[in-house]
Formats: structure tokens, sequence, C-alpha cells
């Protein structure tokens, strides 16, 4: 019953933030999940996250696939711009939206099935092209929205609620993207608010690719014993590397000199990613070291969360290929269109 809307009234003295909005403001429609589903987990924490960076509602984007994963955002940021793709055509779309209009913020939701199975080539060439977007996949092992398949992501061996065990290997979305070149990579877990909200922060104030793996239990086909989505195995195995704060860049001129312990990173705009170091021998800048820990603590079974990797230079899509500062929509006819000498000329230097 999507249809449902909240109601619009807002007690006058809910907190504002710095752009005099409420949290309820960044709130969408009543959600259709099955109680207690990780994925409105995920939702409140990007209303927290959005909320805190004081992000207007109107400059951001959200868009997704098809899953139950991808219809959360029918759930959160109802005054944003949406569109909910075709299953698994996600990262295209977005990405043709990001070259159009490169003043927006864009935000891709989507799930274990919808990236990693139909999806896993969009998902590939969306991060290996250094797309500027925030890319979280809600990750519960299974296809929930058709009745809980296992998806390609499921753990081998991990079993069935009717007791089938897993018998193919995994595909890890974070070590791929972590191959594949994306300049900001993270894990959390859809019961660790306090660990996801900031992940999300920085993945929203980062200028690149910043790909988010959520493990998000399906609590009505993947969260019994046996299953390694389920909250109890995620809580029994969760290591984290760092806990993180990120500090907006109006604020990072005022920020205390980091503790023992800690390692700030600065981003491109000027925000400044604070490492409380969980592993003390972990440094996300370093992206071979990050995967060759990764591999080694995922062979003991752990499941390993956090900033994993960062790169504070990291560039995106749009200065690979020079394109125009602008939007498109801002552009006059003149620009857009710049007549047959340019066009001449471009065929000239190409003879
Ligand atoms: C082209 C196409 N193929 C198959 C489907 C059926 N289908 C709908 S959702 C889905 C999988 C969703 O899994 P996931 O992305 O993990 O989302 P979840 O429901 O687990 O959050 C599938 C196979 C479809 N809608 N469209
Ligand atoms: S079927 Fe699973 S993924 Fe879908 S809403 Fe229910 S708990 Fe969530
Ligand atoms: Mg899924």
């Amino acid at each position: 019953m999507t249809y449902l809307a909240k109601p619009r009234l807002h007690h006058p003295t809910l907190q504002r933030n710095a752009v005099g909005f409420t949290r309820r403001d960044y709130e969408g429609k009543i959600s259709t999940l099955c109680a207690g589903c990780g994925h409105d987990s995920i939702s409140a924490a990007i209303i927290q996250a959005c909320w805190e960076l004081d992000i207007q509602p109107h400059r951001l984007a959200k868009l997704s696939g098809i899953g139950c994963s991808s219809k959360t955002p029918d759930y959160f940021l109802g005054q944003s711009h949406g569109f909910n793709t075709v299953h698994g055509r996600m990262p295209s779309v977005l990405t043709g939206a990001n070259l159009a209009n490169r003043s927006l913020l864009y935000l891709g939701v989507s799930g274990d099935g919808d990236s990693a199975s139909i999806g896993i080539g969009q998902f590939v060439h969306a991060i290996r092209r250094g797309v500027d977007m925030a890319y979280i996949v809600e990750n519960n092992g299974v296809y929930g929205l058709t009745k809980g398949q296992f998806s390609a992501t499921a753990d081998q061996g991990s079993v069935s609620r009717r007791g089938v065990a897993n018998t193919d290997s995994p595909l890890d979305l974070v070590m791929m993207a972590l191959q594949l070149g994306a300049t900001y990579v993270g894990r959390g877990f859809s019961g660790d608010k306090g660990q996801l909200v900031p992940l999300i922060k920085g993945a929203l104030t980062h200028r690149g690719a910043a790909f988010i793996d959520v493990i998000s239990p399906c609590v009505a086909f993947n969260n019994h014993a046996g299953s390694t989505r389920s909250y109890d195995h995620v809580r029994q195995h969760n290591e984290a590397v760092n806990r993180l704060d990120v500090i907006p860049a109006r604020k990072a001129i005022e920020v205390e000199q980091a503790a023992g312990g800690t390692l700030d990173v600065t981003q491109h705009d000027g925000s400044v990613l604070r490492l409380h170091r969980l592993d003390a021998g972990y440094d996300p800048r370093d992206r071979i070291a990050a995967m060759e820990v990764l591999q080694q603590r995922q062979a003991r079974g752990e499941v390993v969360t956090g900033l994993l990797h960062v790169d504070p230079a990291a560039d995106d899509l749009h200065a690979h290929l020079g394109t125009v500062g602008e939007p498109l929509n801002a552009l006059d006819a003149t620009r857009l269109c710049p007549g047959s000498g340019a066009l001449s000329a471009i065929n000239a230097s190409l003879r």
C-alpha cells in the first residue's frame, strides 16, 4: 500500500538543520517491507545522513533497480529527484543522469540480486569509470522480492530456509569494487546505525565512485540458523577495522588535532574523514594492503566492516572526459551546438 502518505504535519519544535529542514522532511512514504527487514534501517540511516549533511532535498537524485531494496527510495527523500529503473540497470541510468547534470548528488540504491546478478556488468562499468555517486547495495544474500532464491553474493555452504546448502562461490562486491578502482569503499551492517550513518555521509561527500556494501538481513527468507546473512551471524562475526566521523567542509577548519589512534583524511570538498582505528595496522589509503587484509580475514569467516578504502585525491568521470563544468540544461544553444565549423575542425583533426 505504497499510496499511503504520511501525515505532513510537523511538531513545531522539531530540530531543523542549517538549511531549515527537519528529519521528517527527508522521509518518504510509509514502508511496505516486512517488519524487521534490514533495508528499513538503511533507509533510516540515509535520512539521518542527509539531514546531518544539510543537503537540500532537491539537490539529490536517488536511483534504483528492482527488488525490495530497490523499492526503498520510495520510503526516504520524498522531496528529491527519483528514478526507479529496470532490474539491474540503475548504474547506466545514473551515469547518464550524472553526465547530463553534474550539479546534483547521486545516490544509487540496489540489491545483491540487482547488482551482482542481472546488473553485474552495469555495476562493474559504473565503478571502473569513476562515476561520481554513492552506490549502496543492500546485501541480504537472497532475492527477497521473488521469495528468497540464493543470490550471487550468498556464501558457499550458507543454508537456505528449507535446509539446502548453497554450492556456488560468492561474488564479493567489496573486493570487486576495490579491484575495479572505486575510490571510496565501505562495508556496513544494517543493525549498526552508528557505523552506517557516517559511512553514508562519507560516500555522499566523496568525489568519485563511492561504494558501500551493507549487510541487511532478510527476515522472511534468510535469517535462520545456518545462514551467513542472519542478524545473529553478522553480530557474532562483525569485525570493524575502524570507526568513522565525517566533519563537513564548513566545520573542517575548526576541527581539533587528531588524537592518537586516529587518522584524518581530507577530501576534495574540504570535508575531513576522521578514522578511529580499531585495527592499528589497517590503512584504508593503501588499496592493495586493504585487499590483502580483507581476503585473509574473510577466509577466517569474519565479516569485515568499516571504511575499507579511500583515495582522497580521487577524480571522477567528468574529470576523465574533460566535460563542460555546467549542467547541460544550463548551456545555451550556441554552446550546445557550436556549429558546422567546429565539427569540420574536429573532423579535420582526425584525418
Ligand atoms: C528483467 C527481470 N528479471 C527478473 C525479474 C524478477 N526479479 C525481481 S526482483 C529480483 C531480485 C531482487 O533481488 P535483490 O536485488 O537482492 O533485492 P532484494 O529483494 O533481496 O532486496 C528478481 C530476480 C525482474 N523483475 N526483471
Ligand atoms: S522479503 Fe526479505 S528483503 Fe523483502 S521486505 Fe521482506 S525481509 Fe525485506
Ligand atoms: Mg537481495
